[in-house]
């Protein structure tokens, strides 16, 4: 097929239609982001998340992937909406309530270019995803104007604010680049406040290790003890420098619940009827049924099962501590240990602790149990 040099106007038309809120062109690459990004990396703010060392050469340098990217289309969907939470507590970040964004989003970046293919922008000149593109999406945004880069290192668009979904489509086609976004944090500092592990470590800056964020979904394992407090009612992700955000107020789906929310965006089986005690009881075969399709099978079903012990613990509540007992027996040590580390927040010096410890063998379950029993 010839290729056709599309005008930019056929091209925000064909974003809509493919159902993003806001579509903004700029640079293939991220410009001076890349060194921000290999600072971070240096400083070792990205903790365990390898696959961004991994790819730290693609990321920086899109060229070394993909040399014919001119452009790059930045496109975002609002995804505002009401608090997730479980029945009974346990809170979910907004943007893995509903289906999982890496599925739909990208099919709607693949509409994008099926619709540009349509009108003879040749498929192979488009290469698109949803965080699963080896680029700072952030960085790619800004750069297009989608949004400003903000204090909490959320993009923030004027129009829809900080809950904003990201995606991109690099087309060899060269486009004109929109102006930067107005809009700027100003003097405001409430997500820096507001952070209860102080992740973002200075404005724009953000050590992923202190990251609730991180703890509850991205990292394996037992948790860092001085998180677990922390953590609150957090069962999977955080929202709370979002929410705190003046921003916030700009989405317009904000305020949209139930069948008003487009079908993706709507609430998860799991969200609405799951309490954290199914959670924390989970088995293989539950989670494989009922968490297809969500963004938080990401966290694994241990990592989900260690949050909700952590959750049920900050809750102390009295009637979670047969299940909890009950866990101390698990198979996976990493529900042992903050089963025990929930049964002290709840009853300090609890019988089962120590119970417990007589026939513990693994090294990691007997130092929460001892840490447990001489606090
Ligand atoms: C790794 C990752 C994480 C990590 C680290 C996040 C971070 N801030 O670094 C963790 C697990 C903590 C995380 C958390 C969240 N994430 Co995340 N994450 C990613 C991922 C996969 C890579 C980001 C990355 O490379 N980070 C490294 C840092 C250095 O780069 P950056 O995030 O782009 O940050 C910019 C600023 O930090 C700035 N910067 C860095 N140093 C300095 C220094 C100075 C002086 C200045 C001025 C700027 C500056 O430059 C960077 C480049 O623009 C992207 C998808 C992607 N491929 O880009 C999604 C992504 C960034 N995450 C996203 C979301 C939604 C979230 C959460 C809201 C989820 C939640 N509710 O739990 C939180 C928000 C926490 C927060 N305040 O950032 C969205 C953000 C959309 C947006 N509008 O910004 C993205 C783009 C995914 C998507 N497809 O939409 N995430
Ligand atoms: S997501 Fe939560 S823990 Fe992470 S920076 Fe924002 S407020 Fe802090
Ligand atoms: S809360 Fe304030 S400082 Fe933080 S991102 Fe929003 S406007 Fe910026």
């Amino acid at each position: 097929m010839t290729s056709t040099k599309l005008s930019p106007e056929t091209v925000r038309e064909a974003a809509d239609e493919a159902g993003f809120d806001i579509v903004r062109f700029g640079p293939a690459d991220p410009g001076d982001h890349g060194e921000r990004f290999a600072d971070w990396i240096e400083q070792g703010r990205h903790g365990e998340m390898d696959y961004l060392t991994k790819n730290q050469e693609r990321i920086v340098d899109p060229r070394t992937w993909r040399p014919e990217a001119r452009s790059a289309i930045s496109a975002g969907v609002d995804y505002g909406g009401p608090p997730g939470e479980l029945q009974g507590g346990g809170r979910i970040a907004r943007y893995a309530t509903g289906r999982d964004y890496h599925r739909w989003l990208k099919k709607k970046v693949m509409k994008l270019r099926a619709n540009l293919a349509q009108m003879g922008m040749p498929e192979e000149s488009m290469h698109g995803g949803t965080d699963a593109l080896p680029v700072l999406e952030r960085a790619l945004a800004v750069r297009a104007g989608v949004g400003f880069l903000a204090k909490s290192s959320m993009v923030i668009s004027p129009s829809t604010g900080p809950y904003l979904l990201l995606s991109e489509l690099l087309v060899d086609q060269e486009l004109p680049h929109d102006l930067p976004s107005p809009g700027s944090c100003g003097n405001c500092t409430a997500c820096l406040d507001a952070c209860p592990t102080n992740a973002i470590v200075a404005p724009f800056q953000l050590d992923a290790r202190r990251c609730l964020s991180y703890s509850t979904i991205e990292h394996r394992g037992f948790s860092a003890p001085e998180m677990r407090e922390a953590q609150g009612e957090w069962l999977f992700g955080c929202d709370i420098c979002l929410e705190v955000c003046p921003f916030t107020a700009r989405s317009k789906r904000r305020k949209l619940s139930g069948a008003d929310r487009p079908a993706e965006l709507q609430p998860h089986k799991v969200v609405e009827t799951w309490t954290l005690v199914d959670v924390l009881e989970m088995d293989e075969d539950r989670y494989q049924s009922d968490f297809v399709g969500t963004a938080m099978r990401r966290a694994t079903r241990s990592g989900m099962r260690r949050n909700a012990a952590v959750v049920l613990g900050n809750q102390r509540q009295e009637s979670a501590l047969p299940h909890l007992i009950a866990a101390l027996a698990d198979s996976d040590p990493v529900v042992r240990g903050h089963a025990a580390w929930a049964i002290d927040r709840i009853e300090p010096r609890h019988p089962s602790l120590e119970k417990a410890l007589r026939i513990e063998d693994d090294e990691r379950v007997k130092q929460e149990l001892h840490r447990a029993l001489n606090r």
